[in-house]
C-alpha cells in the first residue's frame, strides 16, 4: 500500500512523516524544507503502507517545482490513499488544497492537524459536518503530540481497500461544462477525468498541451459560459468559486473561540526582535553573543578582574576564564592529544611509517576533531534560535533592508540553511519560482559560512587571541558578516548585470514564538556530530595519509627533511605566485597555505588538517619559536600561531587567507549541488558561477590584506582608503558602471 501525505507548506507533513516513520526527517518553520519526495514505511499496521511526504504545496497549479512534483506523483503513481493534512489553525486556506485533491479519482483521508493548538485556542471544530460538506474521513490529530495518529492510519488502511471517484465542490454554471468535459476524458479513458476537466477548464498550460484535441472542443463552449466577470480568466473564477465553497460550509463547521484584542506575547517580543531600526543590530548583537560563548577565550569579559597569571589552567584559562566551547576544545585537544600518544607514541622516530601516523593520519583527523565540540556548541545555539521561531524572523528582517538590493527573505532561507552546509542550503533553492533568483542565490550560497569552515576560523581565533591577543570571537564574527556583506553587494551586482531581473515579493507567516523542543534541538546535534565523525574518519583521514605523502616525500619516493622540497611542495610554487598579491603566499611558509587552500576543495574541514599535517611536521621548530608554547595543547595552533610568531606571515595575510577561503569555489559537494540545481534551469552557469567566486575571493582577499596591512602601519591612512573606496563603489554604482562592465563581459 502507498500513502501520500499532502498538504501547504507548514502544515506539518514532516512532523506526521517523522511520527508514523520514526525518520529524524528536519522539521523547519519555513517553506521548502521538503523539496522533494521522501519515503518510510508505518510499522503499526499489518499492511506496512510505503508513506510519501510530497513537498508543501498550496494548489495543483503547476507553478513551482514541488506542485509540479507533487501534481506528478498524485497523478502517474496513483497512491492507494492521499493523507490530506490540513493545519486546523488555517482552515480556509487549507481546504482550497482540499478541494482540489477530491477531484482526482483516490481516496482520501483528511488528517486535521495542530488541534492541539485549536483546542487550547478553545476553537470549536466540528468534524462530522466536516466529514459530510468534503464527503471523506477527517481524524483530529496533533502530529507533534502524537495524538490521533493510530485512529488516522486505521481509517486510511480502510479507505484505501475502497475505490473512490473524484467529486467537485464546484457547482452553478460550470457543473454541466464540467461534466461535459470530464465525459470527453472518460472516453479516451483517462483517470481521474473530473480533475483534468477542471484543469482543461482553467487553461492550464501542460494539460492543454497535453490534451489538445479535447481543449479545442472545448473552447468555444468555455468562452460562452463566460459570465464576464472574470474577463476569460477561468483560473480566477473557478479559484473563486472554490474560495465562496469554502467560506460558506466553514460557517458551520468553525466557531472560533472570541480573540483577545490584546497583543500575544509573540507580537511583543516581535516589537523589540524586528523592530525596523534595532532588529539588524539585536540580529548580529546576538550572533556576537552567540560566538562569545563559543570561542572567547575571556568569558564575559571577566579577565579585567584578574591579575596577570592568576591562574595557571591550560583548560579554564591563565589571566580569564576561558568560555565554555574553549573549555570543551581544551578538553578534546587533551584527549586526542593522550590517544595519539597512545596510537603513535610506540612507533619507532623518523621512519616513514611513523611520520604517517603521527603527523599525517593523526595529525590530520585530530585537528579537525578538536574542533567538534565547538562546533557543536556553536550549532547548538544556532538550532535553538531556528527552533524558537527566531531564524524565520532573520529572513523578515533582512527582507525588510536588502530586498532592494536584490536578497528577498525567500532567498534568504535557503541561505541561512547554508550556514549549516551549503548542500541542503543550494538544493533548498529549489522553493524559489523565480529562476534569475534562483541562480542568483546559488551563487551567493558559498558566501554564508558553513560548518565546515568553522574549524578553520576557530584556529585562527585561537592563534590570534594566543600569539596576538586579538579578540577571539571578533575573528570568527568578521567571517560571518564579511560573508552576509559580500553576499549583499554580491546580490545587487548580480540583479544589475550578469542575472538580471526583478526580486519576486515576499509574503511568510511568522510562527509565534515556542521554546525550542528538546527531541528537535538534541536530533539536530546527534546528526551534526555523528556526520563529523563520519566525515572526519572518511574523506578527512584519506585526504590526510595523501596530503602526508605529497607534502613527505619528493617525486622518488623519498622522505624529504624540509616539506618545501616535497612533490606538494615543488608544484605548489607554479601557483605560490598567484597568492603573494594576498599576503599569504608570500615567505617561506606561503607555500603551505596555498596548499591548505587547495586541498581544502575536497572539504573544507582539509584547510585544518592539513593545518595540522604541518604543525606535526614543523612541531619542534615551532616550539621553540614562542616562550611558553610547550604545552602539547596548542600544537595545532602553533601550526598556524609559529608561522605568525615567524612574522614571515602577517595577520592581515592571515585575515585574507581566510577571506579567500570563506568567498572562493566550496567543497566539491556542493559544486555538484549547484551542477544539478543549475542543470534544471536554463543557462550554463557552473562555469560562470566558478569564475565569480574565484574572482570575488581573490578581489576580497586583496583589499583585506592591503588594507589591512595600511591599517596596521597607519589606522588613519587605511581608514582613508577605505572610505575612498567605498565612494568609488557608490559612485560606479550610481553611473552604472558594473552594467557597462557586464556589457563588455556579454560581447566578449
Ligand atoms: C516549527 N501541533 C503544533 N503545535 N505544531 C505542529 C504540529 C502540531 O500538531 N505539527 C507540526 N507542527 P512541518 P511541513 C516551529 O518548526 O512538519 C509544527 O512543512 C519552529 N521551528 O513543529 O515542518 C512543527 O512539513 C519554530 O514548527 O511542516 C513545525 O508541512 C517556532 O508546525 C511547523 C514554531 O511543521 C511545521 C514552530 C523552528
Amino acid at each position: 500500500m502507498k500513502f501520500a501525505l499532502a498538504g501547504n507548506p507548514n502544515s506539518g507533513k514532516t512532523t506526521l512523516f517523522n511520527a508514523l516513520t520514526g525518520s529524524t526527517a528536519h522539521v523547519g518553520n519555513w517553506p521548502g524544507v521538503t523539496i522533494d519526495k521522501r519515503t518510510g514505511v508505518y510499522r503499526k499496521a499489518a499492511e506496512r503502507p510505503e508513506i510519501i511526504d510530497l513537498p508543501g504545496i498550496y494548489s495543483l497549479s503547476p507553478y513551482s517545482p514541488e506542485e509540479i512534483v507533487s501534481r506528478n506523483f498524485l497523478l502517474d503513481e496513483k497512491p492507494d490513499c492521499i493523507i490530506n493534512i490540513i493545519d486546523a489553525t488555517n482552515l480556509e486556506r487549507n481546504l482550497y488544497l482540499t478541494t482540489q485533491l477530491l477531484e482526482l479519482d483516490i481516496p482520501i483521508v483528511a488528517a486535521l492537524n495542530m488541534t492541539d493548538v485549536t483546542d487550547k485556542n478553545g476553537d470549536r471544530i466540528d468534524v462530522a459536518q466536516l466529514e459530510k460538506a468534503l464527503g471523506i474521513p477527517v481524524v483530529k490529530i496533533s502530529a507533534l503530540k502524537g495524538s490521533g495518529i493510530d485512529g488516522l492510519m486505521e481509517r486510511s488502511v480502510k479507505a484505501a481497500r475502497s475505490s473512490r471517484a473524484g467529486a467537485s465542490v464546484l457547482g452553478g454554471s460550470l457543473s454541466a461544462l464540467l461534466e461535459e468535459t470530464a465525459e470527453l476524458y472518460r472516453r479516451e479513458k483517462v483517470g481521474s477525468p473530473l480533475f483534468h476537466a477542471v484543469k482543461l477548464i482553467e487553461n492550464d498550460g501542460p494539460e492543454v498541451g497535453k490534451y489538445p484535441k479535447i481543449a479545442e472542443r472545448i473552447r468555444p463552449k468555455r468562452d460562452a459560459a463566460d459570465t464576464g466577470i472574470f474577463e476569460g480568466d477561468f483560473e480566477g473564477y473557478i479559484a473563486d468559486a472554490r474560495y465562496k465553497r469554502i467560506a460558506a460550509e466553514l460557517q458551520s463547521v468553525l466557531k472560533k473561540a472570541e480573540k483577545n484584542a490584546a497583543l500575544t506575547r509573540s507580537d511583543k517580543i516581535d516589537r523589540v526582535l524586528t523592530h525596523k531600526i534595532w532588529g539588524i543590530p539585536i540580529f548580529l548583537a546576538i550572533m556576537l553573543a552567540v560566538f562569545h560563548i563559543t570561542f572567547s577565550e575571556d568569558f564575559l569579559f571577566l579577565g579585567v578582574f584578574f591579575g596577570e597569571g592568576s591562574f595557571d589552567s591550560a583548560i579554564f584559562g591563565a589571566d580569564a576564564i576561558n568560555s565554555p566551547g574553549v573549555i570543551l576544545f581544551n578538553l578534546m585537544e587533551l584527549f586526542t592529544s593522550w590517544l595519539g600518544g597512545l596510537i603513535g607514541g610506540g612507533l619507532p622516530e623518523g621512519t616513514w611509517y611513523a611520520g604517517l601516523v603521527n603527523d599525517g593520519l593523526l595529525g590530520g583527523v585530530f585537528a579537525v576533531l578538536s574542533f567538534m565540540p565547538q562546533i557543536l556548541v556553536l550549532f547548538l545555539f544556532l538550532s535553538v534560535l531556528e527552533d524558537s521561531g527566531y531564524m524565520a524572523r532573520v529572513a523578515f528582517i533582512m527582507d525588510r533592508a536588502f530586498r532592494r538590493f536584490g536578497l528577498s527573505g525567500k532567498a534568504f532561507m535557503p541561505l541561512i540553511m547554508c550556514f549549516g552546509c551549503g548542500v541542503p542550503g543550494i538544493m533548498a533553492t529549489r522553493t524559489l519560482e523565480n529562476e534569475k533568483e534562483r541562480t542568483r542565490t546559488i551563487f551567493l550560497a558559498p558566501f554564508f559560512s558553513c560548518g565546515a569552515k568553522l574549524p578553520i576560523w576557530a584556529a585562527f581565533a585561537g592563534a590570534f587571541a594566543y600569539y596576538k591577543g586579538i579578540n577571539a570571537e571578533l575573528t570568527v564574527f568578521s567571517m560571518y558578516v564579511l560573508g552576509i556583506a559580500i553576499a549583499i553587494i554580491s546580490a545587487f551586482f548580480l540583479k544589475n548585470t550578469v542575472i538580471k531581473g526583478e526580486t519576486p515579493p515576499f509574503i511568510m507567516e511568522l510562527p509565534a514564538y515556542r521554546l525550542p523542543q528538546l527531541k528537535n534541538t538534541a536530533l539536530h546535534l546527534w546528526q551534526k556530530l555523528k556526520n563529523y565523525v563520519v566525515r572526519a574518519g572518511t574523506i578527512i583521514a584519506g585526504a590526510t595519509v595523501v596530503i602526508w605523502a605529497l607534502t613527505s616525500l619528493d617525486f622518488s619516493f623519498r622522505l624529504v627533511e624540509d616539506g618545501g622540497d616535497s612533490m606538494m611542495g615543488l608544484i605548489s610554487r607554479f601557483f605560490t605566485w598567484i597568492f603573494v598579491p594576498l599576503g599569504f603566499g608570500m615567505g617561506e611558509n606561503g607555500w603551505k597555505f596555498v596548499v591548505a587552500t587547495f586541498t581544502g576543495l575536497l572539504a573544507k574541514e582539509v584547510v585544518v588538517a592539513t593545518m595540522g599535517i604541518f604543525a606535526g611536521m614543523d612541531g619542534d621548530e615551532a616550539l621553540e619559536l614562542e616562550d611558553g608554547a610547550g604545552n602539547p595543547l596548542w600544537l595545532m595552533l602553533i601550526g598556524v600561531g609559529g608561522v605568525l610568531g615567524g612574522l614571515d606571515v602577517s595577520v592581515p595575510a592571515m585575515f585574507a587567507f581566510m577571506a579567500f577561503n570563506l568567498l572562493s569555489v566550496p567543497c566539491m559537494a556542493a559544486v555538484a549541488a549547484a551542477r544539478g540545481e543549475f542543470k534544471s534551469g536554463k543557462g550554463h552557469w557552473l562555469g560562470k558561477a566558478i569564475i565569480y567566486w574565484i574572482a570575488t575571493a581573490y578581489i576580497v582577499a586583496l583589499a583585506v590584506f592591503w588594507l589591512g596591512t595600511l591599517f596596521v602601519a597607519s589606522w588613519w591612512l587605511g581608514l582613508l582608503v577605505f572610505l575612498a573606496l567605498t565612494a568609488a563603489i557608490v559612485l560606479a554604482v550610481r553611473f552604472r558602471i558594473f552594467g557597462k562592465i557586464a556589457g563588455i563581459f556579454k560581447r566578449s
